[in-house]
């Protein structure tokens, strides 16, 4: 394959004291050369150069070359280190580019390590996903990506699932019926082996998107429950406006932050009650209403010093009517005399108390809302994020799902060999083995500049 010669600035857009410009391709050394007045690099060393701007001197640079195939991309690489100035990286670009390298577009550099099979398409995409991380949970997951611990799990499927078409070909073809048949319970196993582990892995991307994305919080409840001191609490700072008035907060609040180690965005809501004072409070509330529907976690919190109202009540039912989130009664200002709490299916809900005044209860409140990234993470590590990985994996099992449903229907070995075929095709192409080039154009461009 032969490609144009690429270079771009690998250490995104801030201006360090010093910067990176990658080259990569057949010209990288002879360009490197044009502009450091130097004839001999040798491989994975580090020279201290200047760099020419025709006469005149543009930096000083510490140069390392990368001999092909031993590179990120498998072709000939040289990186320049230099000082982080604008101007040095934007002319030291232009210079390469008239020397006859081209700008890289989004994802080039890892696309062409994956074309030339430095990795496959589940590290890259682990790469661009530990790029991406900015806590302890996602980068452990881009990490499992990105060293091959995901590839090696599928590709140990697509292992015994193309063992087991190759039994099941080879009987087809044999005509005379010379050999032993396979014993349907065998298949089965065979079958029922690689869908469990399919089945597993699809079952971490709830959480695995959870940890990549952050988990959206919705605080809710009552004018004066506390709504905002418990945001306040959670970010550890004053944030948002607290006082014994009603109705202060107004419009939504939002956080991002980190807890036990993973991503949360969290909202802090205007109080909900029967009567808004004006149309601005109206708004507040409708705005509340939308973020609890946004949300994966809704807090609910009561003021436990004084009973459930019946405007409480209400909420409750609509909070509980929210399909597909996890809900947590959040029993606030529990450093004064509480009153027993009467919502109904109370306790089929996890509740805490807590005190945003004194901190009670705020760690437990934190591990519950973790708990299941904590959970998930305990198994073998082994998680998905991708949502494209997640419907590979998706069709791969309602393929061999009716690959064993036509096994037990006694239907022909043509006939689930086909289904064990397409769920195989699934696996690949989850590694990218067999995804069209347009494809992987779309993949590699949602990746940073300069990777
Ligand atoms: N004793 C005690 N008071 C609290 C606690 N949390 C909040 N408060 C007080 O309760 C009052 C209301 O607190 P906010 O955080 O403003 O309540 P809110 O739910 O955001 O209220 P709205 O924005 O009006 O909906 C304030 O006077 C707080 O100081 C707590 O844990 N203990
Ligand atoms: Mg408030």
């Amino acid at each position: 394959m032969s490609f144009s010669t690429i270079c771009a600035v690998a250490t995104g857009g801030a201006n360090g004291a010093v910067s990176i410009i990658r080259l990569s391709g057949a010209r990288a050394r002879t360009i490197a050369c044009a502009v450091t007045h130097r004839e001999n690099w040798a491989p994975r060393h580090q020279y201290f150069c200047t760099l020419f701007d025709g006469e005149n001197i543009l930096d000083q640079s510490l140069v390392t070359y990368f001999q092909s195939p031993h590179s990120f991309t498998g072709e000939d690489v040289v990186e320049f280190a230099i000082h982080g100035s604008p101007y040095i990286k934007g002319r030291l670009l232009e210079i390469l580019c008239e020397q006859g390298a081209v700008p890289a577009q989004r994802g080039e550099f890892s696309q062409r390590a994956f074309l030339n099979g430095k990795m496959d398409l589940l590290q890259a995409q682990g790469l661009c996903d530990l790029i991406a991380s900015g806590n302890k949970a996602a980068h452990t997951i881009a990490m499992t990506s990105l060293d091959g611990k995901l590839s090696s799990r599928i590709a140990q499927m697509k292992k015994t699932l193309s063992e087991l078409l190759a039994q099941i070909e080879v009987r087809l073809d044999d005509v005379d019926e010379e050999m032993t048949p396979l014993s349907p319970a065998f298949i089965a196993e065979q079958l029922n082996s690689v869908l469990s582990h399919i089945q597993a892995l699809a079952a971490t991307f709830s959480v695995g998107r959870l940890i990549k994305e952050g988990l959206k919080i919705a605080i809710v409840g009552a004018p004066n429950s506390g709504k905002s001191s418990l945001l306040n609490t959670l970010v550890g700072f004053d944030r948002a406006i607290v006082s014994d008035q009603s109705g202060t907060t107004r419009d939504t609040v939002e956080e991002c932050l980190e807890i036990n180690g993973q991503k949360i965005i969290l909202t802090d809501t205007a109080g909900i009650r029967d009567h808004a004072l004006d149309p601005a409070e109206q708004e507040g509330m409708r705005r509340s209403k939308r973020a609890m529907a946004q949300a994966d976690v809704v807090l609910f919190v009561l003021d436990s010093t004084r009973p459930v109202s019946d405007e409480e009540k209400a909420l409750w039912q609509d909070i509980q009517s929210q399909t597909g989130k996890r809900i947590l009664l959040v029993h606030n200002k529990c450093d004064k005399p509480t009153t027993p709490c009467t919502l109904e299916n109370q306790n089929h809900f996890s509740k805490v108390a807590v005190s945003c005044k004194t901190g009670k209860g705020i760690q437990t409140l934190k591990d519950l809302l973790t708990q299941d990234v904590t959970q998930a993470q305990s198994a073998d590590g082994l998680m998905i994020s991708n949502l494209r990985h997640y419907e590979s994996l998706l069709r791969a099992q309602t393929e061999l799902e009716t690959a064993l449903l036509q096994l037990n229907k006694n239907a022909g070995g043509e006939i689930y060999a086909e289904h064990i075929r397409r769920a195989l095709t699934d696996l690949q192409d989850l590694m990218g083995e067999v995804t069209p080039d347009d494809v992987l154009g779309i993949i590699f461009s949602k990746f940073c500049m300069g990777k």
